[in-house]
């Protein structure tokens, strides 16, 4: 494809800052910017990759607007694989303004969100996948999500595929042989090499599918819901592992009427945290409904963290609560242990192993690292460090490996039982193109339009 126009966008956060960075990319970038830059060198004599110092001037009026520093990249050694010119201005509303003001005098277009990495795709620099891990990358709020939407730019995920789609490729062909030569019946061998492949990549994808999960909770956060009766100190909690007073607390029970989210990073996992109504009978028509939304919120949870005020006898309640969530994923944390003890401890320990239960007082900041250590326990023994794993987490890369996991499971079912050879190239092929649609071989218009909207401007 032929990218004939130059584009520019403010590549930093707005805001007051030491500088602001705008960008500019396409095959004119040096030539215009050049013609509003007053420094001792031209742009357009200056070697890649070098910085220059200058100022921004009006060329109409020769006015300075601004001083800079500009960072010149030749095509294709830069991220757009085009001439990129970078601006670096003094941060603040102002300044970045009145030089974008300039360069759009020239000829030099705002850019769409998203229009320089589309361009690297276009430019074939990075494939679909990579285009849509640096959207993680912006978006990571943990070091391991990080970490894994960075593997996923540098191609780890791409490579699997690619390895994917060559099997594929050779069973196509092999099978084209056969439908070349009609005369050759689909004999047991073919059917077997058939079956043999197919189910290597299945194999594949599946182990890329069984990342997904482990991948979607380091990107999204473990939902994570407090849930318990009312004044047990949910809300307390809350704010103790917020480091902040999101939530009211009183002691009046049935103070929490809404679900509140919290994010938090405990030991490197993102939680997403749900502070609940305390569950209880009621007639009050609000609480009424904040506590049918603590019963969605345990629901949806991945884990439950289910408080008790152990300064209180069981309440009937609790017996219900604990019956209903048997067998999820939950730690039990006894709070206000700094008043004497009522609970019946023998009564929880029916439901519920020691190892999962947390003594704790929030009140006196007591028992928190036993419960942020039960957390990591839960989640990562410690596995995951260690772990090279290429993870899966985007919904549509998701999406397409289960549909072509499903076409080779037809090819395979086909291929067993004799069917026309002609119909299992079908499904095969299927397989292939929805492979080839997570990197973007196969990706229509839309699909792109679609994905690069999602990006923050000047990205
Ligand atoms: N003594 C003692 N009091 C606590 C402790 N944790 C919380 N409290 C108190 O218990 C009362 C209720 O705390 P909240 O955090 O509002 O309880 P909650 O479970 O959110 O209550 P609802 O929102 O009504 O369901 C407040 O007065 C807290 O200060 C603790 O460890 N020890
Ligand atoms: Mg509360």
């Amino acid at each position: 494809m032929l990218i004939s126009d130059t584009i520019a966008a403010i590549a930093t956060a707005v805001g007051e800052a030491g500088i602001a960075v705008i960008r500019v990319s396409g095959p004119d970038a040096i030539p215009e910017v050049d013609r509003i830059f007053k420094s001792r060198i031209k742009l357009s004599d200056a070697e890649s990759h070098t910085v220059h110092y200058g100022h921004i001037i009006n060329p109409q009026t020769e006015e300075q607007v601004e001083e800079v520093l500009v960072t010149v990249m030749r095509a294709p050694r830069s991220f757009t694989m085009e001439n990129v010119v970078e601006v670096s201005v003094h941060g603040g509303v102002i300044s970045v303004t009145r030089v974008m003001g300039i360069l759009l005098q020239q000829n030099i277009r705002l850019a769409e969100p998203g229009e320089f990495t589309k361009r690297a795709f276009l430019n074939g620099r990075i494939d679909l996948s990579q285009a849509e891990a640096v959207i993680d990358l912006i978006r990571s709020k943990s070091d391991r999500a990080f970490s894994i939407a960075l593997k996923q730019v540098k191609g780890d995920l791409s490579q699997q595929i690619k390895k994917q789609r060559f099997t594929l490729i050779e069973t196509m062909a092999h099978i084209e042989v056969n439908i070349d030569y009609p005369e050759h019946d689909v004999d047991s061998l073919t059917s077997s090499f058939i079956k043999d492949k197919c189910g290597e990549v299945m194999e594949g994808i599946t182990k890329l599918l069984k990342t997904a999960e482990e991948g979607k909770i380091l990107r999204e956060g473990i939902t994570t819901a407090i849930i318990g009766r009312p004044n047990v100190g949910k809300s307390s909690l809350l704010n103790t592992l917020a480091h902040d007073n999101k939530a009211i607390v009183t002691d009046i029970p049935g103070t929490t009427r809404d679900v509140i989210e919290e994010f938090v990073t405990i030991n490197n996992i993102p939680l997403k945290l749900l502070d609940t109504a305390g569950i209880r009978e009621t007639l009050d028509i609000v609480e009424k409904i904040g506590v049918e939304r603590s019963k969605n919120a345990v629901n949806e949870a991945d884990l439950i963290l289910l408080v008790f005020d152990a300064s209180q006898p069981l309440h009937e309640d609790e017996l219900v609560l604990m019956e209903q969530i048997r067998g999820r994923q939950c730690i039990v944390i006894m709070n206000k242990i700094d008043l004497p003890s009522m609970i019946d401890m023998d009564v929880i320990k029916r439901y519920f192993n020691e190892e999962s239960i947390v003594q704790m007082s929030v009140k006196a900041q007591e028992g928190i690292d036993a419960l942020e250590d039960a957390i990591s326990q839960l989640f990562f023994s410690g596995s995951l460090e260690s772990n090279d794993m290429t993870y899966v987490s985007n919904v549509r890369h998701i999406a397409l490996l289960n549909k072509a996991k499903q076409s080779l499971q037809d090819a395979y079912d086909a291929a067993d039982q004799y069917i026309p050879i002609d119909m299992i190239q079908i499904d095969v092929r299927l397989a292939w193109e929805q492979l080839g649609e997570i990197i973007g071989d196969t990706a229509g218009d839309t699909l792109l339009d679609q994905i690069f909207s999602q990006f923050c401007l000047g990205k």
